[in-house]
């Protein structure tokens, strides 16, 4: 008799909605067979129902583990319309299963509990559940899977129709997994925290961006975090600069091939450098000319020009390096205020000077530089997840700069221009857009970053050049401080000199006198004028094409002589034309290179 009738299986925890799904499957005439607790509520309600039992012909086991796991049940589950599965089904007396309703134990609730031991977590994996949910979503050509009691009710109103159509079994199939997927993921993330151990493949963060965005948590679900803590603890903030920082110094290296710095605030460079040998006014300028062993480590020079392109931005930075960090490098960063450092090794000298930063609670990351990111990444804004293809595109100074549009008849680059165009290049993939950067000398001199505008970002840049600049003047370089001035406030007065913003009167200018031995006279408008009409060979790189040629003649204020830029903006031809007229070269670029 039963072999047209059609069959459905019930076993849910959550009990909401059951007994009017109940009611319609048995309206139209659908046998039920229900695990325990299911069966109990429906049988009590006064419906007809089995217990799986009746089918399996086996008790419900081991307190409940094992209650459908059953052949009887996901052959009849699993079987297809073919004539091979239903001579299987008739030799082993089995009928096929039509509708499965399930949901899974609350292992989400049960280890959000406080105090939760890990058997009572265990307790709370559901095995038969997700195998009825899964193996029912395979087979949805034929099968309908309600996982979710809040589609009862529309279930019940195409069954009423007649059936429940492909479409509709393709949906619930597809909750069905992504539900499986969601409860698997609930019990990863919990082994993950008891097992895997804090640092391995997680890390619990002090917190998010602010500090009361808790919880916060760092963490790989394939494999280990590529990166170890030797020292400090790190924050959110933090690791988003030092995993930005990484890669840009990474790749500085690999392409120019010299050792490479980068020095972060606000997941955007205030310096990024390759360790070109520095002069005696670089090393005063930046305040290393005290330190031993400079002339020998590319890599302190490196980093001294990292941090010496713009000192007040660099405040408090996460450091990048390419290399082993060693002695004169951890002896320079030993006297900055400085958050944290992220390299691929540390000299044990050189991470001891480190490890006492910060009354020992500077952040020291050690990066496994043969680490690779997978090629796609996610993150999810406002609940909604986003996915792309990583920015892997290489800036390499052979092989990004090739196409110069003016002058017309130009000669190749000079090496020192291809070299600071990958500099300043390199900086701005890692820079909050838009983003506009000069270089020379192998390193960032004045870098805008996160600007809505590209001329403002073009006019911040330009002007932050300038101030570099400004400090190798005769005048700033002769400056007396008075004993005992810190480092910090040094670069604070030294800005306002050279930004020719100090007041002529008034307590901000006292505070300002109060640094110096002898109070210097602030720039007058004709030494500046004369002063940055020296600077010269800079070459600057944009993000994203200029729009207009308040841009060009921006930087041509500011001794540019090469450009490098995406092209496509409908005022290209009168940007390129009026880097002739001042004579920059104009390089495109051809890959545009926001970040965000
Ligand atoms: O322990 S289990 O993984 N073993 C099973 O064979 C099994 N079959 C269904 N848990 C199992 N279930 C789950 O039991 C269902 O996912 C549902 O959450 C619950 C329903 O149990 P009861 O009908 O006894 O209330």
């Amino acid at each position: 008799s039963g072999t047209s009738q059609k069959i459905a299986i019930l076993s849910v925890y959550d009990k909401t909605g059951l007994l009017d799904l109940a009611k319609g499957l048995v309206k139209q005439n659908i046998r039920l067979l229900a695990s325990g607790g299911t069966a109990k509520l429906i049988r009590e309600a006064n419906f007809p129902v089995e217990d799986v039992s009746a089918i399996t012909k086996a008790p419900e086991m081991l307190s409940g583990r094992v209650k459908t796991l059953h052949p009887a049940v996901h052959a009849g589950i699993l079987a297809r319309d073919l004539a091979s599965d239903e001579k299987d089904l008739a030799e082993q007396n089995i009928n096929k299963v039509d509708y499965v309703i399930c949901n899974l134990y609350p292992f989400k609730d049960t280890v959000a509990k406080i105090g939760v031991t890990i058997p009572e977590a265990v307790e709370e994996i559901d095995i038969g559940g997700v195998t009825l949910i899964r193996a029912a979503a395979k087979n949805h050509t034929r099968v309908t899977i309600l996982s979710d009691p809040e589609d009862y009710h529309d279930f019940l109103q195409e069954l009423e129709k007649g059936e429940v159509t492909v479409k509709t079994r393709q949906l619930y199939a597809l909750k069905a997994f992504t539900h499986t997927a969601d409860y698997d993921n609930a019990i990863s993330d919990f082994f993950r925290k008891k097992y895997a151990g804090d640092g391995l493949q997680q890390l619990t963060l002090r917190y998010g961006t602010n500090p009361h965005q808790k919880p916060a948590s760092a963490f790989m679900t394939d494999r280990a975090l590529p990166f170890k803590v030797l020292s400090g603890s790190p924050g959110y903030i933090n690791l988003l600069d030092a995993l930005n920082a990484w890669p840009l110094v990474k790749e500085l290296s690999e392409s120019l091939g010299y050792p490479a710095a980068a020095s972060f605030k606000h997941v955007s460079p205030a310096g990024a450098a390759i360790g070109v040998p520095l002069n005696d006014v670089e090393k005063k300028v930046y305040m290393v000319d005290d330190i031993e062993g400079l002339d020998q480590s590319s890599l302190a020079q490196a980093y001294a020009r990292a941090r010496g392109a713009d000192r007040m931005s660099s405040f408090g930075d996460v450091i990048a390096l390419s290399h082993e960090v060693d002695l004169p490098t951890a002896k320079i960063i030993g006297k900055e205020v400085s958050d944290g450092i992220i390299a691929p090794g540390y000299q044990q000298e050189a991470l001891e000077i480190l490890r006492k930063k910060k009354g020992a609670k500077y952040l020291v990351l050690q990066i496994d530089s043969s680490y690779n990111p997978p090629p796609q990444e996610h993150r999810t804004v406002y609940g909604v997840n986003m996915t792309q293809h990583r920015n892997d595109a290489q800036i390499t100074p052979h092989g990004t700069f090739h196409s110069i549009i003016t002058p017309k008849e130009s000669p190749p680059l000079p090496d020192s221009a291809l070299r600071d165009l990958t500099v300043a290049t390199i900086a701005l993939k890692f820079t909050q857009s838009n983003s506009v950067c000069y270089a020379l000398n192998g390193q960032v001199i004045g870098l805008g970053a996160g600007q809505q505008s590209r001329i403002h970002c073009t006019r911040l840049a330009g002007d932050k050049a300038d101030n570099w600049w400004m400090r190798f003047h005769s005048r700033a370089l002769a400056i007396k401080w008075k004993k005992g001035t810190k480092r910090a406030d040094k670069s604070n007065a030294i800005d306002l000199l050279c930004s020719g913003i100090v007041p002529a009167s008034g307590s901000e200018r006292e505070d300002w006198e109060r640094n110096f031995e002898e109070v210097p006279e602030p720039f007058t408008q004709e030494e500046r004028k004369e002063w940055l009409q020296k600077l010269s060979e800079v070459a600057v790189s944009s993000d994203a094409f200029f729009p207009f040629t308040d841009n060009v003649y921006r930087v041509g204020r500011s001794g540019v002589k090469y450009i490098a830029a995406p092209t496509g903006s409908q005022n290209d031809q009168a940007c390129f034309s009026t880097a002739e007229e001042l004579g920059i070269t104009f390089v495109e670029q051809h890959t545009r290179l926001f970040h965000h």
